[in-house]
Order: structure tokens, then C-alpha cells, then sequence
């Protein structure tokens, strides 16, 4: 009979209690709960979470919340509230939830994109803007490198030439060697053993890093024997002693004098902080080799699953649309033609690839659901209250496919971002972040665009990309991952006829 009272009392406060707290607050409008399992039976089981989430805002409004084990969880899906969480409020709201996952991925919230808002996150995003404006001065040193790893792409995809491919191991390896430039001033051979390791973990991680297991929501699951799990610590332990490998190679011949890459900027802020007050600067605990790791694999793998999947996608959505694919290479032929190859000083006369490199980061965004935030503090988002510690999810999907905004949200039509006499690039609608915003943006925005843009004018002004002889087409689905990616397809790969004409007349 106590017992049963007891339990009734409990529940009844489970219930109450954030009502009770601040009696006369508003709250989003919330999924129902159960006691311990929060609302786990009310989500939708099946389906990408992106496009469930957006429909639960028929029914909920543009910002709803459910609970999980004790966590309250806000979806946002509506871009002038996504605004306040990202830039009016980005501070407020610039902490990553602990997951049971992400902690081991960066070794308890270290590095720069699952760490918490904090002292060390702050010190590593500066430092990884340093080294990325190190990139940024006259010498177009970015460019010149994404240009030779591109060139020799097109150089192997010639030799491909009336095959049918899958894309994923060439652009890895151009991905790869471009970030591998920023980080360390290396980059790979095609046949080093190292890359097979590389894309092996990297498929691990991907795979079952905050996949929606229960671990994360329930932590305390981690007790029990968990497959994805072990998969993941493995594949974790393989890029961590990779890493490892390099950084020790690395500091043997690391010196200040010439600061070059992000590995270079980040000893030089070592040893900066060593030199002062003996041993007792207080950036120097956050810049052990263990924060400079993490740092350092979480761009590394960053910069190369991010762009490899976007580039795919664009080549998916070519196949499904040959007569754009024709209608960006005469704007190529006809703005550079044959006797040079294309620069990022072409980007304001590519105004169709362009258009197209934003209409597929709209229609298929890298992030759909971004990556978590967290409120650092008590906050609000439009006129609902936002307790400290509470996650906040942006659906950037519905930011994306909002029918308000976007004039038939599922069609892929890249002239949406052209003036109708298509001269100029056009914002059609503000309810567009492929790379979210504020203090959490993503730090390598301008190395993506420059790859992405010069991949596809590369690649088009050489090849034509055809659907393979057995008629098969990309799936436009997706697998939703902590990036969009898309399911493995092959392309016949064809030299084009004008090309191979100008390079007999000699000019290129
Ligand atoms: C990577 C480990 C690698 O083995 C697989 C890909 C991972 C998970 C990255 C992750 C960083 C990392 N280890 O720390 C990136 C992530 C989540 C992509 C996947 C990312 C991101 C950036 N822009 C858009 C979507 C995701 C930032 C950290």
C-alpha cells in the first residue's frame, strides 16, 4: 500500500515538477512521457529523424520538446528561431551534450566540434581559425593545393575512361591528401597502407557514432555488452594511434620558424605557454597531447566526410538531371573553354554550378539536424523558457523544406538561386544555413566551397558523367549519420569529345 503510494507521488512529480518550478513559465509544447523512459515510446521508430521531426511540427509547432531518461531534448525548426539559438543567443546556447558515444570519440569532450562550451573549446576553435587564415593570405596556398589534388583525380578518372565507378575511393583520396595539407603538410600516395586504415575507421566511426543508441540516452546501458559500441572504442584505438604516429614524426621536426599548418599552430601554442610563467598558464592544461589529438582528428575527419559526401550527391543529382549537367558545361566551355583550367577566380561567372553546389547543400544538407547544442544557461528561445542543460536540436531539414519559403521544397532546381535572367546569384529565402551559424559555424566553410567548386568545374569541363550501362540511378534517400550520407552508386565515367579535340590541337 506505501509503496504504491509512494510510486504514484513519484510519478505525479515526474509530471509536475518542471510546471511546478517555475510556476506560469511557458515551455515548447512537449511529446508526451512516461516515467524513466521519457517520451522513447512516442518517437517515431522508423524513418530519418530530420523528416520525422519535421512532420511532428504539424502537430507541435515549429519548436516542440520530448524527454529522454532524465534530458529534455528541443527540436527548433523554423529559421528565425534557429537564428536566436545560433547567433543573437549563439553563446547561450553554445554547449555540446555529453553522449556516451561522442565522449569516447573525443576522449571525454575534448577537441573542437563535440567539446562543451568552455575554456578549451574557445583556446582550439581560435586556434583552428588561425590556421585556417594562415591559408587564407595572397599566395592562394589553399587553392593550389585542393587544384593538384583535383588535377590528379582528373588525371585517374581519365584512365577510367567508358567505365562505370564508384566515386568514393578517388575522391577520399583527393579529400584526404587536401586536409591532410592543412593539417600537416603531407599527403598520401594512392598506395599507402595508411589510407585503407583511414577509410576503414572512418566507415566504423561513422557508422555508429550517435546513431540513436540507447547508450546515449540511457548511459548507464554501457554496463552491458554493446556491439557498435566496441566497434566504435576499436575503431577510435586505430585512429588514435595513427594519429599518434604522426604527431610524434611530426615534433621531431617541428620548429617556430616557419608556422605553416594546424599542427604548427597548435605547438606553437604549446610552447608559448610552457615558456610563460614556468608551467603555469592556464591554456596549457587544455593544450595536452591529448586536446591537440582530438583537435586535430576531429578536422581531419571533418574536412574529408563532410566534402567526399557532398560531392557525391552533386554527381547523384547530375545523373538524375543530364540536361543541367549539359547546361553547366556549356556555361564552362563557353565563360573558360579548353585552353586552361578553371580557378576560383571563376566563381563569379560559373553562376549555374554554383547555383547547383547550393541547391544540393539545401535539398540534402551535410547536417540535417546540425550537430547537438546544449543551453549553457538558462535561456529562452521566442517566448518559451530554455533551462540550462536542456538540448537543443536545429532541424535544419525543415528550415530547408519549409513550403513557406522555398517554392516546391522537394524538387532539386538549382535556377532558384538565380535571378530570372540568370546573371546574377540570388538568396531566394533567409530559411538557409547549410553551414549553420554563430559561434558554432562550421570553420571550414571556405575550404568546402573552394573544394566542392572546383571539384565540379574540373570535372565537367574533362568528363561526362553518365548513368552506368545497366540504367541503375543513384537513391536520393540518404543515410542519415552525424553526416548525410549518400548510399554507394557508380557513374560512367566518359572523356568528352571536345576535350579530347582540344587536347590534340594542342591546347591543353
Ligand atoms: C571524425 C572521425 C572519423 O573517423 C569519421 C568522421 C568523424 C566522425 C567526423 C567528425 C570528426 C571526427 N572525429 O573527431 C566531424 C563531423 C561530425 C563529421 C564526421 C563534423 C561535421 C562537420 N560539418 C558538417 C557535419 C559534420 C565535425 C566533426
Amino acid at each position: 500500500m506505501w509503496e504504491l503510494l509512494a510510486i504514484l507521488l513519484l510519478t505525479l512529480a515526474y509530471y509536475l515538477w518542471p510546471k511546478l518550478r517555475h510556476f506560469g513559465v511557458k515551455y515548447p509544447k512537449s511529446l508526451p512521457f512516461l516515467p524513466l523512459i521519457g517520451s522513447l515510446p512516442f518517437l517515431p521508430r522508423h524513418g530519418h529523424p530530420h523528416i520525422n521531426f519535421f512532420k511532428l511540427q504539424k502537430k507541435y509547432g515549429p519548436i516542440f520538446s520530448f524527454r529522454l531518461g532524465t534530458k529534455t531534448t528541443v527540436i527548433v525548426g523554423h529559421h528565425q528561431l534557429a537564428k536566436e539559438v545560433l547567433i543573437k543567443k549563439g553563446r547561450e546556447f553554445s554547449g555540446r551534450p555529453h553522449m556516451v558515444t561522442l565522449a569516447i570519440l573525443s576522449d571525454n569532450q575534448k577537441g573542437v566540434a563535440f567539446a562543451d562550451y568552455g575554456p578549451h573549446w574557445q583556446l582550439h576553435r581560435k586556434l583552428v581559425q588561425t590556421a585556417f587564415s594562415l591559408f587564407k593570405d595572397g599566395q592562394q596556398r589553399l587553392e593550389k593545393t585542393i587544384l593538384q589534388e583535383i588535377s590528379f583525380l582528373c588525371d585517374f578518372l581519365a584512365t577510367q575512361n567508358g567505365q562505370s565507378i564508384d566515386l568514393e575511393q578517388p575522391l577520399f583520396l583527393a579529400v584526404t591528401n587536401v586536409i591532410s595539407m592543412f593539417c600537416f603538410n603531407s599527403s598520401y600516395k594512392y598506395d599507402d597502407p595508411d589510407l585503407k586504415i583511414i577509410h576503414e575507421y572512418n566507415k566504423d566511426i561513422l557508422d555508429t557514432l550517435g546513431s540513436g543508441g540507447l547508450v546515449d540516452i540511457f548511459p548507464w546501458m554501457k554496463i552491458f555488452p554493446n556491439k557498435p559500441l566496441e566497434i566504435m572504442k576499436n575503431a577510435v584505438k586505430l585512429r588514435n594511434k595513427l594519429l599518434r604516429k604522426i604527431l610524434k614524426k611530426y615534433k621531431e621536426k617541428f620548429s617556430t620558424d616557419s608556422i605553416s599548418n594546424l599542427l604548427d599552430v597548435l605547438l606553437q601554442a604549446k610552447m608559448n605557454s610552457e615558456n610563460n610563467n614556468n608551467g603555469l598558464d592556464q591554456d596549457l592544461k587544455l593544450l595536452s597531447d591529448e586536446h591537440i589529438l582530438t583537435t586535430v582528428g576531429d578536422i581531419f575527419g571533418a574536412g574529408v566526410e563532410t566534402t567526399t559526401s557532398v560531392m557525391k550527391w552533386i554527381v547523384a543529382f547530375l545523373l538524375h538531371n543530364p540536361q543541367l549537367k549539359k547546361e553547366i558545361q556549356e556555361e564552362i566551355d563557353q565563360k573558360i573553354g579548353f585552353s586552361r583550367t578553371p580557378t576560383l577566380s571563376d566563381r563569379n561567372h560559373l553562376l549555374l554550378l554554383e547555383a547547383t553546389i547550393r541547391e544540393v547543400l539545401r535539398i540534402r544538407p551535410v547536417a540535417p539536424l546540425l550537430i547537438p547544442h546544449k543551453a549553457a544557461t538558462d535561456s529562452s528561445i521566442g517566448e518559451f523558457a530554455i533551462e540550462k542543460g536542456t538540448h537543443v536540436i536545429i532541424n535544419l531539414w525543415a528550415l530547408h523544406h519549409n513550403e513557406k519559403e522555398w517554392d516546391k521544397p522537394d524538387q532539386f532546381m538549382p535556377e532558384r538561386f538565380l535571378d530570372p535572367t540568370r546573371s546574377q546569384l540570388i538568396s531566394p529565402t533567409m530559411s538557409y544555413l547549410p553551414f549553420g551559424a554563430g559561434p558554432r559555424s562550421c570553420v571550414g566553410e571556405i575550404l568546402a566551397r573552394q573544394e566542392l567548386f572546383l571539384f565540379l568545374a574540373w570535372v565537367l569541363q574533362r568528363f561526362d558523367l553518365e548513368v552506368p550501362d545497366d540504367g541503375k540511378l543513384p537513391s536520393l534517400d540518404g543515410n542519415p549519420k552525424v553526416v548525410f550520407l549518400i548510399n554507394p552508386f557508380k557513374v560512367k565515367i566518359k572523356v568528352r569529345q571536345a576535350w579530347k579535340e582540344a587536347c590534340t590541337e594542342g591546347g591543353m
